[in-house]
């Protein structure tokens, strides 16, 4: 496909309540969203970093440095004839997983309405709902949690995951768990705890959580597979799973039994593709996570969770729990089942409320081919 423009934009979008999680509180997200024009179409993708380098080591200052000076030329020089290309042109470029998600996904974008089809029927997503969960933040008091989880449970989520720390722990699930007795619940530390919490960490097991995800380290695998070994709770992956590599070396070190795809986590549809698929070769389950994402990057985790192996609820939760204006129209919505039904349109299915992203851009920037040099 021809690449006439690759615009970058930062916008800047203030949550409707603060997310706070063991590394800290989000008010604001500052999100980067490529354009990119091709032969009369246009893709969308959003970039995943957080704004300060604290899930991953990207950011969004980050990304737009490594798209505006590296990616972006790269695509711009190269085009591609499929999204499924991007990994290759992208290849000299070491890390920067977020930045090259945020180019991949939009060439996905345009590949799909140029075939008019549906992105999920590109993917080759299989169902026309999806299960959807929400990731509730740490609150100031146990109270104010129950209200909220109250709320979403009325609201018809089908699985509710606690962010959780030490001190916001077996406590709030102890509460959580009398009160409801029989809901799904799982809970998230985001790398909050030690192996010497190990003895902690087995007190877990008396809440029936569906899994705890990503207890220790971002980036390991050993300690994990010495903790599941001491757990009836399965383990999930998040931060740790970079690509499919990263999949195949926690399965066979049982390090986890549940993995989570973040399509900026592993690089873009591709590689989710990959992980998805030798998670499913052994009998590993899968759900979409989530990175409080604008619409944009929300209809890209509602096209990836329509794959067949995505069968547990999701963190891919409703437009309005975050923005009081979403910046696709529609807005996405989940019925009282719990789910949300998969747009058929070509493309993402959602379109880009392209006035109101002019008005919350803050930083603009076009970005074009290498220089041939003669
Ligand atoms: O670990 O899943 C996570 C948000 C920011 C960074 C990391 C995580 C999260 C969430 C929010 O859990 C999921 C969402 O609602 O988008
Ligand atoms: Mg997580």
């Amino acid at each position: 496909m021809r690449i006439d423009a690759i615009i970058l934009r930062e916008l800047h979008l203030p949550l409707v309540r603060p997310f706070e999680t063991s590394f800290g509180v989000t008010r604001e997200r500052r999100i980067l969203l490529a354009e990119i024009r091709s032969e009369g179409l246009i893709g969308w993708g959003e970039c995943t970093a957080g704004e300060r380098p604290f899930f991953s080591g990207e950011s969004t200052d980050s990304a737009w440095q490594a798209i505006v000076s590296e990616l972006g030329p790269m695509l711009a020089s190269e085009p591609p004839a499929h999204g499924g290309e991007c990994p290759r042109i992208f290849r000299q470029v070491r890390d920067n997983r977020m930045a090259k998600a945020t180019l991949e996904n939009a060439i996905w974008d345009i590949e799909a309405q140029r075939e008019g089809i549906s992105l999920s029927q590109l993917l080759g997503g299989v169902r026309d709902v999806i299960p959807c969960g929400v990731s509730l933040g740490i609150e100031s008091s146990i109270p104010e949690l129950l209200a909220v989880i109250e709320k979403e449970l009325a609201a018809g989520y089908q699985r509710i995951k606690l962010k959780c720390k030490p001190g916001w722990d077996v406590e709030v699930f102890d509460r959580v768990r009398n009160r409801w007795p029989a809901i799904t619940l799982s809970c998230d530390a985001n790398s909050a705890y030690k192996l010497r919490d190990a003895d902690h960490l087995v007190t877990f097991d008396a809440f029936d959580l569906l899994m705890i995800e990503q207890p220790l380290w971002h980036d390991d695998f050993y300690y994990h597979s010495m903790l599941q070994k001491r757990l009836n709770t399965p383990i999930c992956l998040d931060e740790s799973i970079r690509n499919r590599r990263d999949a195949l070396a926690a399965i066979e070190m049982e390090s986890c039994r549940i993995i989570n795809i973040k399509l900026g986590r592993v690089g873009g549809f591709s590689e989710a593709i990959a992980v998805h698929n030798a998670a499913q070769e052994r009998g590993i389950p899968v759900w979409c996570g989530g990175m409080l994402e604008s619409g944009v990057g929300r209809s890209h985790n509602i096209a990836l969770s329509t794959l067949e192996n995505f069968t547990l609820p999701g963190d891919v939760s409703a437009s309005a729990r975050y923005w009081r204006e979403d910046i696709v129209e529609p807005e996405i919505t989940v019925s009282s089942a719990g789910e949300i039904a998969i747009p058929d349109s070509p493309g993402r299915g959602y379109e880009v409320r392209t006035d109101l992203v002019e008005r919350l851009t803050v930083r603009k920037e076009t970005i074009r081919a290498f220089e041939m040099v003669a």
